[in-house]
């Protein structure tokens, strides 16, 4: 039992220092969300998060004022999401930028990418919009058409 506490120890100051060099960028994951063995996933606001372990194997989880304890043998997964009910956020299809809607914006985010521009790697998963596994001037077109579709 100590190991898997240190290996979530591990994994927590992980994700922490992974937030706070990402500070500069956009990416900021409002809650972190537990996976329980039964599949079912608890989150809790990110922002103030404190997390203790005990002896018996528990994690207390203390977050916006409410606390909550987890029997870390009941904990599959742990990640960072900014869905409130855990899992990834969703986009529509050509929101390659991910700001909520599809705009010229995302057609200059592929074509960025196409130049050779890094992105994030959801960034550029998105920047694939007819999902034929490449980022090409085909996306580009795909994008238009959605957004000639909507106006
Ligand atoms: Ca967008
Ligand atoms: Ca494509």
């Amino acid at each position: 039992m100590k190991r898997t506490i240190i290996t979530l120890l591990v994994a927590v100051v992980a994700c922490m220092s992974a937030m706070a060099s990402d500070s500069d960028s956009t990416t900021t994951y409002k809650y972190l969300a537990f996976t329980l063995s039964d599949g079912s996933v608890v989150t809790f606001t990110a922002d103030g998060l404190s997390i203790t372990y005990d002896d018996e194997g528990n994690a207390t989880v203390t977050s916006d004022g409410t606390t909550t304890v987890l029997a870390l043998s009941n904990l599959t997964n742990m990640y960072f999401t900014n869905n409130a009910t855990g899992g990834t956020t969703t986009y529509q299809t050509g929101d390659v930028n991910g700001d909520g809607e599809v705009t010229i914006a995302d057609v200059n985010t592929i074509i960025d990418i196409i130049l050779g521009n890094e992105v994030d790697d959801d960034v550029l998963e998105r920047a694939d919009v007819n999902g034929d596994g490449e980022v090409t001037i085909a996306d580009v077109n795909a994008v238009i058409d959605i957004i000639l579709a909507s106006s």
